[in-house]
């Protein structure tokens, strides 16, 4: 199978709660290279772009909120199946249901304080990607 990217973010929760080393430890064993790595902050109006497919949630409004609220770190991750590897990695959307060994499990405290967030399908992967990251990420691009 070839190989897959995927976007990732570890949320403010998880930074503010000192897990984000934790989190990048648990990709870089379950085989992601890490493409990219940037630490920063969303404006809210970002937030609304990135968060698009959900506008007509009632969770929406919090949901923007919450991410723009405080520094996270945004990654581009790389394996075979990289998609649905992530997703498996990071468990249930709600931690309460999330398996053990995930990262959600170990590092959730609610549906919306869920530590991370991954593209749902390889789609969302190019959209999100090319959203946070001007170009797509070779593995060999070098340090700007
Ligand atoms: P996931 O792909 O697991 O991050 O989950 P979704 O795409 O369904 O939801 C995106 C984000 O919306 C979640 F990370 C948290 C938030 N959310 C809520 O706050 N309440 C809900 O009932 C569902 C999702």
């Amino acid at each position: 199978m070839a190989l897959e990217q995927t976007f990732a973010i570890i949320k403010p929760d998880a930074i503010k709660a000192g897990n984000s080393g934790k989190i990048i430890t648990m990709a870089e064993d379950a085989g992601f290279e890490i493409l990219r790595l940037q630490k920063g902050q969303l404006s809210p109006e970002l937030a609304e772009l990135f968060y698009d497919e959900h506008k007509e949630r009632p969770f929406f409004k919090e949901l923007v909120e919450f991410i723009s609220s405080g520094p996270i770190a945004i990654m581009a991750l790389q394996k075979e199946n990289a998609v649905a590897d992530w997703r498996k990695l990071m468990g249930a959307t709600n931690p309460a249901e999330a398996d053990e060994g995930t990262i959600r499990k170990q590092f959730a405290s609610s549906i919306g304080q869920n530590a991370v967030h991954g593209s749902d399908s390889a789609e969302s992967a190019q959209r999100e990607l090319a959203l946070f990251f001007a170009e797509p990420a070779p593995a060999e691009s070098p340090v700007e």
